[in-house]
């Protein structure tokens, strides 16, 4: 092979936008995953929400339509994600405050943190938020949230930006006026599609789930009698998915969304999957192996394992785990792939 003649090839070919495979096969089609994704945490109590309180004070939510800090994986700087497919941030809606109407082909979730009651509106219903709660807002669906409250809001929003962006598949209109007209009462779609029941005659207009608000009024007293009553998962302790009662699959199309229950001492054993997830602390204190790296959690933290890092969890209190990831997208295209440490082992 003659390099200097291969590299005055490379340089003729490149003016005419082709380069040779064999320079970069094994980076294209690597053996194992390989990701720029970092393990990353972030402190609710010391970084995010001082950080996102001096945002409240600095801009309106008007202004800035939606007030929100993104949580940008250190891997990914400048792309506004937290893993290759997916974005999260912060959301505060103030006393008073409206984020207005608009709609987008983006799905999002907003898993509520802090405050009682504001709302997010989503076709023509308000629902109501909790902490705990997971709201998903479908794609292309009218949104706007609300806080008629004293007391400041805030919830994590995850979407599947950077996924859309890949595909080269998003549009987005704002609304003619901040706050959608209001058809239905609040309670409506859960009546109809949060009861083990469909109304007569529905048929699916969209993909994903009909359920607007997945209550941690219900999760929470689910996973405690699963806690009650099973063995917990050496892998995973409680765990749940969110899904769409219409088909039994995840209740999004790009995301799946879990939620895990660890018992006071209960240590996962590792785990890797090749889906990046992102995990919120919803209750108790603990650590999480995530790769080379060890994230000391307490409530409302947030981290990010990503693809096929081994990560373990350990709950010094009862802890609750929230997560999501694209697994169920990876799944469809035959693309996922799990990895359980020490499977025939008791866990305690
Ligand atoms: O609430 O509609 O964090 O459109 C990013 C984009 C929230 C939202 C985000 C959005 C929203």
């Amino acid at each position: 092979m003659d390099k200097a003649a291969l590299g005055a090839f490379y340089d003729r070919i490149a003016k005419q936008d082709m380069a040779p495979l064999w320079e970069s096969l094994h980076v294209l089609v690597s053996q194992e995953p390989a990701t720029p994704v970092a393990p990353v945490h972030w402190s609710y109590s010391e970084a995010i929400r001082p950080a996102l309180m001096e945002s409240g004070n600095l801009i309106t939510a008007e202004e800035a339509e939606r007030r929100v800090l993104i949580l940008e994986n250190p891997g990914l700087k400048g792309q506004g994600a937290a893993t290759n497919s997916l974005y999260a941030g912060m959301q505060l809606l103030l006393p008073g405050e409206v984020a207005p109407c608009h709609r987008h082909t983006q799905t999002a979730l907003r898993f509520v943190i802090e405050g009682e009651g504001a709302y997010t509106s989503v076709d023509g219903e308000r629902t109501p938020m909790s902490p705990g709660d997971m709201v998903i807002t479908p794609q292309w669906t009218w949104h706007d949230h609300g806080n008629e409250t004293d007391r400041p809001m805030v919830w994590l929003d995850g979407l599947d930006i950077p996924m859309v962006r890949f595909f080269g598949s998003s549009f987005a209109q704002g609304g003619n006026t901040a706050q959608q007209p209001i058809s239905r009462p609040v309670g409506d779609s859960r009546a109809r599609f949060a009861s083990n029941l469909l109304p007569h005659g529905w048929e699916r207009s969209r993909a994903g789930s009909p359920i607007f608000n997945y209550r941690y009024a219900d999760t929470r007293p689910a996973l405690a009698t699963l806690a009650r009553n099973d063995t917990p998962d050496p892998h995973f302790g409680h765990r749940m998915r969110y899904i769409d009662p219409t088909t039994g699959g995840d209740a999004m199309p790009t995301m799946a969304a879990a939620i895990q229950l660890l018992p006071q001492g209960f240590e996962t054993r590792p785990t890797r999957s090749t889906d990046a997830t992102i995990f919120v602390v919803v209750e108790g204190e603990g650590e999480s192996r995530i790769g080379d790296e060890t994230f000391a959690w307490q409530p409302h933290d947030v981290f990010v394992a990503p693809s096929w890092a081994w990560r373990s969890h350990s709950a010094k209190s009862e802890a609750v785990l929230f997560s999501f990831s694209d697994a169920g997208v990876q799944r469809h295209c035959g693309l996922w792939r799990q990895e359980l440490a020490n499977p025939d082992k008791e866990n305690v």
